[in-house]
């Protein structure tokens, strides 16, 4: 194999050349084993950001990511492993309540969740704000935990995709995080890490997320669900309008009270509860747990007039868009 230079490979993506598998694997490793410097990093992603990534790119970078450290693999369990993620929104505490409703249904839930990223709340922070609860858990406990009780929700870990750790705080510092082929390949990394039979993705858009409008958030939602797809994958996405919040509250521990009273029955309607809805069907249809996501989602067709239309549009698995209005 060719010795390979950073500085090569960045000016290839600054100058629109096409980046090889093999050159797209070393950067992966050369950035979790640390010969890659946060400078070059930082040129490559802004590199990215101005000239984009082709299909193929985005695959190979997705893969070389997820690569870069364990992937986990679930022999032995009597069903599905299954997961979901937004792309980040207001009041959206959707998490909470889907993981035990798949994990009461019989699926396996490993989820590796995030922090709150500029406006928009995570998960791991919601539930911190549980007295004594830890978020901070190793593989092994982690796996231990999902195969017991059917879900665990966890920070990210050294081991799972290093490489996106490094390359995301790189990110974060560079203003390139609204890059769609370095959220994809983020995002996606770590979701194969975690050896999932099928991901459901939340793909947010307006004032209130970080893909401004519909359009934007399909083509992204088109773009992770065939990667994903074309990863082994099954995936489908869902779009969710943020103009307005999810939750009729908003703020760590007062969503956490708000996901009790959903999953205690308390409450059963509203914008928040038909997403949950919809989102939980078309997870436990893709694993094969419910026989339609139809079926599951009907439940709340009756219960949302016109105006709160939330998931306006749905990529399947196999590429097909629909419009499924809630
Ligand atoms: N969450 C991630 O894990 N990565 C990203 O790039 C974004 C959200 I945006």
């Amino acid at each position: 194999m060719p010795v390979f230079r950073a500085e090569t490979f960045i000016r290839k993506k600054r100058d629109r050349a096409q980046l090889s598998a093999a050159e797209i694997r070393q950067f992966a490793e050369g950035v979790r084993d640390g010969s890659v410097s946060d400078a070059q990093i930082a040129a490559f992603t802004m590199a990215t950001w101005f000239t984009g990534m082709t299909v193929a790119e985005q695959s190979l970078l997705t893969l070389a990511m997820r690569d870069s450290g364990r992937v986990l693999s679930w022999s032995g369990l009597d069903g599905p492993v299954l997961d979901k993620h937004s792309t980040g929104g207001v009041g959206d505490l959707v998490s909470l309540v889907l993981g035990p409703i798949i994990a009461a249904c019989g699926g396996f839930v490993p989820m590796i969740s995030g922090r709150g990223l500029g406006h928009t709340g995570g998960t791991l922070d919601k539930l911190e704000s549980i007295p004594g609860f830890t978020t901070a858990l190793d593989i092994e406990r982690f796996t231990a935990l999902v195969r017991s009780n059917g879900l665990a929700i966890v920070g990210q870990t050294d081991e799972l995709a290093p490489a996106d750790r490094r390359i995301y705080a790189v990110r974060d510092v560079t203003a390139t995080v609204d890059s769609p082929p370095l959220m994809i390949s983020s995002i996606l990394s770590k979701k194969l890490a975690e050896g999932l039979d099928a991901l459901v993705l939340d793909i947010k858009f307006g004032n209130g997320a970080f893909t401004p409008g519909p359009d934007a958030a399909r083509e992204l939602a088109r773009e992770m669900t065939r990667v994903a797809t074309e990863s082994g994958v099954r995936c489908t996405a869902l779009l969710t309008d943020m103009n307005a919040p999810l939750a009729p509250a908003a703020g760590n521990a007062l969503e956490v009270m708000e996901a009790i009273r959903i999953l205690s029955g308390e409450v059963a309607d509203g914008r928040l509860y038909s997403v949950i809805v919809a989102l939980s069907g078309e997870l436990l249809h893709m694993g094969a747990l419910a026989d339609t996501p139809a079926a599951t989602i009907s439940i709340n067709f009756g219960l949302c007039g016109p105006n709160m239309s939330v998931a306006t549009a749905c990529a399947t698995g196999n590429n097909a868009l629909g419009e499924a209005a809630v």
